[in-house]
């Protein structure tokens, strides 16, 4: 069998004082953290969008990393790169992957050809992920690179373009099913608007929310157990993307009835896209109920666009981490690194040292976020900063009991208050103690 990635050797656990570059320094799949193994825990997952066929093409160069895997057919090429999918994934341990329709298979010239490719390349997946022991995390078409979705797909002005898009997800859904997949994301990469001035928004909202009806309704009716993921995502390529923010999509989910059967995708590179942090996100969605699955990359502060880079910075790991541990772990989602190495980083073992860097950073943060909850400090601070709201009065509020007058009487019985402080200087000194010392 042709070997894709030679000279690239199963990449073990060898702990932090090794030198070699291609292992682990602190992910051990079986060493347990909380009781449960790391792989448990983290349920890594490749993207095959950017780690098998994106080849660093930019708005300024051509690609920096051929990625035909030995054929100049679309086809031939398509069968190799799954092989080359399972090996790399073999190598670097990684249980999970997620794809879109035309990752694994090229779109043909007809929708009819389109699926028939799909077909086939997927009874190939199906025995590759038998014979490697490997999943699927989630499924997504593809509805915006084709010029057919340029005013959008779901939001598409023209109702022949919405079909098509109805048509390309009907069947992305059954090549999840078939896959077993856990999930199926929505990203609106073009949903949404270049300008107010040609936009009718409020049909494009509810045309959206009518094709995530069908498509649950269709889901379930072919077996489909899973969850539906909605990918927050403000801008790019749009300028305004109706799924701008994880609040933003879950007013959008429920004003349509729609929350009973999605979740949210939060990525972190769109989260510092919208102006957020990755674990403001994170919070919002576990708070709300909508905790789902997770696109872990990081984007770069100083750019305002999708770098999608492997995720190392440990702080915002630590706080995604956080609420996946205070959200008890995840059920059917995982981490998958939506993430590539720069464009510079030309060769393939690259890639290996990509993956090795965001599956140590997030072993590490897995183990940093235990110990501060272990620790609990931290916790014990903000239970006590709202410790009022335990008392007679605080229960009477949130019994929904209170009323303004009564209030008003507290208030004016009182005077003044006097307000304790935040200490927040305290509180990232002792994270920084936790974490490092
Ligand atoms: C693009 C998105 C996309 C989704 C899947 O910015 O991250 O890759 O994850 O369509
Ligand atoms: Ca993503
Ligand atoms: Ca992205």
């Amino acid at each position: 069998m042709t070997e894709f990635y030679p000279g690239i050797p199963r990449i073990a656990f060898e702990g932090k004082d090794t030198d070699n570059p291609l292992a682990f320094r602190y992910y051990d799949p079986d060493a347990l953290v909380a009781g449960k193994p790391m792989r448990d825990h983290l349920r890594f997952a490749m993207s095959y969008w950017h780690t098998m066929v994106a080849e660093g093409t930019d708005m300024f160069g051509s690609g920096t990393l051929k990625k035909k895997y030995g054929s100049a057919d679309a086809m031939e090429s398509a069968r190799n790169k799954a092989q080359a999918a399972f090996e790399l994934m073999d190598k670097l341990g990684i249980e999970f992957y997620c794809f879109h329709d035309r990752d694994i298979a090229p779109e043909g010239e007809t929708l009819a050809e389109s699926n028939a490719r799909l077909d086939e390349i997927s009874d190939l997946l199906l025995s590759l992920q038998k014979q490697y022991g490997k999943k699927v995390l989630w499924g997504t078409a593809n509805l915006f690179s084709n010029p057919r979705y340029a005013h959008g797909a779901g939001t598409a002005p023209d109702v022949d373009v919405f079909a098509f898009a109805a048509a390309q997800i009907k069947k992305a859904l059954e090549m999840t099913v078939k896959l077993g997949g856990q999930g199926y994301v929505f990203w609106g990469g073009r949903e949404g608007y270049e300008t107010l001035l040609n936009t009718n928004m409020g049909l494009e909202l509810d045309n959206l929310a009518r094709l995530m009806r069908m498509v649950v309704e269709y889901g379930r009716s072919i077996g489909f157990t899973g969850d539906f993921y909605v990918e927050p995502k403000p801008k790019e390529p749009t300028k305004h993307q109706y799924d701008f923010d994880a609040a933003t999509v879950i007013g959008f989910l429920r004003h349509y009835g729609l929350d009973k059967d999605f979740r949210l995708n939060v990525e972190a590179n769109h989260a510092t896209l919208a102006g957020h942090t990755f674990q403001h996100e994170l919070r919002l969605a576990r708070e709300s109920g909508f905790f789902g699955s997770i696109d872990a990359n990081q984007g770069d502060l100083l750019l305002g666009w999708d770098t999608d880079q492997f995720p190392t910075n440990l702080y915002d790991i630590v706080g995604c981490m956080t609420e996946v541990l205070k959200a008890g772990g995840f059920t059917r989602g995982g981490l998958n690194f939506d993430a590539k190495a720069r464009r510079a980083s030309n060769t393939q073992e690259d890639i290996f040292l990509g993956y090795i860097a965001g599956m140590d950073a997030f072993a590490l943060g897995l183990v940093l976020a235990d110990r501060i909850l272990q620790d609990g400090r931290m916790d014990r601070f903000v239970e006590e900063r709202y410790r009022s709201w335990q008392g007679d009065l605080g229960r009477r509020i949130r019994n929904g009991e209170a009323t303004l007058a009564e209030l008003e009487r507290h208030a004016l019985a009182m005077g003044d208050v006097a307000v304790g402080s935040g200490r927040q200087e305290f509180l990232e000194s002792l994270q920084n103690r936790l974490m490092f010392g």
